[in-house]
């Protein structure tokens, strides 16, 4: 998963980008990048960490001009080094900068059909550098020496035929402007706002609404499903469906953990869908343990605690913080020669005692992926003193891989794969556990006042329907050689000297 954020302003662009960035830090903490442009001239500035890292007084200074991208990376398949920090670049033709979000699922046939065809060289294994160069390519069929809009919205149809996947991207045409758009099944999120200045009206483009919120700007609307949206460096706008529609099916795993509570996707509230998330969750407990004799539910920080939360209300039982997390958790350094160390939960959680001493009680976490967490959870709680430890996941078993952009783990690596909630519970130590179903998933994501055009979501990990309908179990395999942790760890070894972060859950090593 990533950030990615685009703003046309009439002064100074780089501290409102580099703030987006700092607002979408929770979408990725592996690398940052920010491109601007000013006079004809482009500056790029990126590398690997947290932005507040990447970026110091003296590059912020470089990055001048009012217009630029950005971009936060979250580790995925291939991306570990700070040559594949985005946005990218491609000199030809006009100078294109690209900042993309999600995850290609042709990149290989497209990698062979632009280096065969299209007489392009990629140079990473990112799969954002072969949709640049599949959108520099669309773009260069003009022929033009100036483009105007609807060679570019040309171009991004183009895109459309050949590119397959999730993608939300925001690209920069130097000195023209800036694109938004998405994927015509709208799997990953991008909105848009403006906020008038003195100097006249401002535009920004991001994953999520809270970077609009919080850097001043109003609020758009989504871009759709197809569409793209482009804003000249004259301050003009112009919106445009590039793609034949197909079903809107945006990722239902934003809802459980990526996005930012206080963002609105897709005109979805993310807090207000995992209040509900908790609502079904103790419809369900209630359904099927009536005399649960819950003493207390404890959320796992972070994004659990607003189902949590609403989750006690509804069962009428206490709701208590009992586990602390360290906001300033440091890094793991691995020297050349030695092992990869393994940082236990313990570091990043402590537990509160007295609010487990000799009670039966309920842990509220997001989502189960590989288990390895929950597992170390439950036996703090145990340690803390609690009677019995019960489970609740807000989200349904985790069961297939994820190909749009979450690295979700390969099928050897998901306890929910091939076992059932018992021997789920078993593997991690719980007295028992409670998934959420997927059909009340969605019923808590769905808005459930309001008609919403989303015909459906992608719930791929969950039901192992992928809705771009070409992945095929060739494919998973291939993936599940690429995406191994035994091949990660080789590459991260592989180097001189490595350091693995790990600020909140999602590391470099360890993402989910
Ligand atoms: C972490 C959110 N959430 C916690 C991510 C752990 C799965 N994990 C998914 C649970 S935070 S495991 O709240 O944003 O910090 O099942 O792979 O062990």
């Amino acid at each position: 998963m990533c950030g990615i954020v685009g703003i046309v302003a009439k002064g100074s662009v780089n501290q409102s980008i580099y703030d987006a960035l700092t607002v979408l830090q929770h979408r990725g903490q592996d690398a940052a990048g920010i491109v601007t442009y000013d006079k004809g001239r482009l500056y790029l500035s990126k590398g690997n960490g947290l932005v507040r890292d990447v970026f110091n007084t003296q590059q912020m200074l470089t990055l001048q001009g009012d217009m630029g991208i950005g971009h936060v990376r979250y580790p995925t398949a291939g991306s570990s080094s700070s040559s594949e920090a985005q946005p990218f670049y491609v000199n030809s033709p006009y100078g294109v900068s690209l900042a993309h979000n999600g995850n290609l699922t042709n990149s290989d046939e497209l990698k062979d059909e632009l280096f065969r065809e299209d007489l392009r060289h990629i140079n990473t294994d990112s799969d954002s550098e072969v949709l640049l160069n599949v959108f520099a390519h669309e773009l260069q069929r003009s022929g033009k020496f100036r483009i105007d809009q609807d060679d570019l919205f040309n171009a991004i149809s183009g895109v459309h035929k050949r590119v397959k996947g999730a993608y939300a991207c925001v690209a920069m045409i130097t000195g023209f402007g800036i694109v938004g758009f998405r994927d015509p099944y709208g799997i990953r999120p991008i909105v848009y706002g403006k906020r008038d200045t003195d100097e006249g009206v401002e535009y920004i483009i991001a994953s999520e609404s809270v970077a609009i919120d919080s850097l001043g700007f109003d609020l758009i609307r989504d871009i759709a499903p197809g569409e793209a949206v482009f804003i000249g460096r004259d301050g003009s706008i112009a919106t445009k469906q590039c793609a034949e529609p197909v079903t809107f099916s945006p990722c239902i795993f934003e809802y459980v953990y990526f996005a930012r509570p206080d963002s609105i996707l897709d005109g979805i509230s993310v807090y207000k869908a995992r209040l509900r998330m908790g609502e079904f969750l103790a419809k369900k407990i209630m359904r099927e343990r009536p005399n649960h004799g819950i003493d207390v539910v404890i959320p796992i920080p972070d994004t659990s605690r607003t189902s949590a939360l609403q989750l006690a209300n509804s069962l009428g039982v206490k709701y208590r913080e009992g586990f602390i997390k360290n906001r300033y958790i440091g890094r793991t350094f691995i020297m050349p020669g030695q092992k990869q160390r393994k940082k236990s939960v313990k570091q990043k959680l402590n537990a509160i005692d007295l609010e487990f001493k000799d009670k039966k009680v309920l842990l509220v976490d997001d989502s189960i992926v590989r288990g390895t967490t929950s597992e170390q959870i439950i036996q703090m709680a145990r340690e803390a003193g609690a009677k019995e430890v019960y489970f609740a996941s807000a989200a349904p078993p985790v069961r297939y891989p994820n190909v749009y952009g979450i690295d979700m783990p390969v099928y050897s690596e998901l306890i929910g794969h091939q076992r059932d909630d018992n021997q789920i519970a078993e593997a991690v130590g719980a007295d028992w556990l409670v998934y959420q179903d997927l059909e009340d998933l969605v019923k808590a994501v769905r808005r459930p006042d309001k008609e919403l055009p989303i015909a459906r979501f992608d719930a791929s990990c969950f039901n192992g329907e992928y809705v771009t309908g070409d992945i095929t179990p060739e494919y998973l395999n291939a993936l599940e050689q690429k995406r191994s942790d035994e091949a990660k760890t080789k590459k991260t070894l592989g180097s001189d000297l490595q350091d693995i972060d790990l600020h909140n859950n999602r590391n470099g090593s360890n993402p989910l």
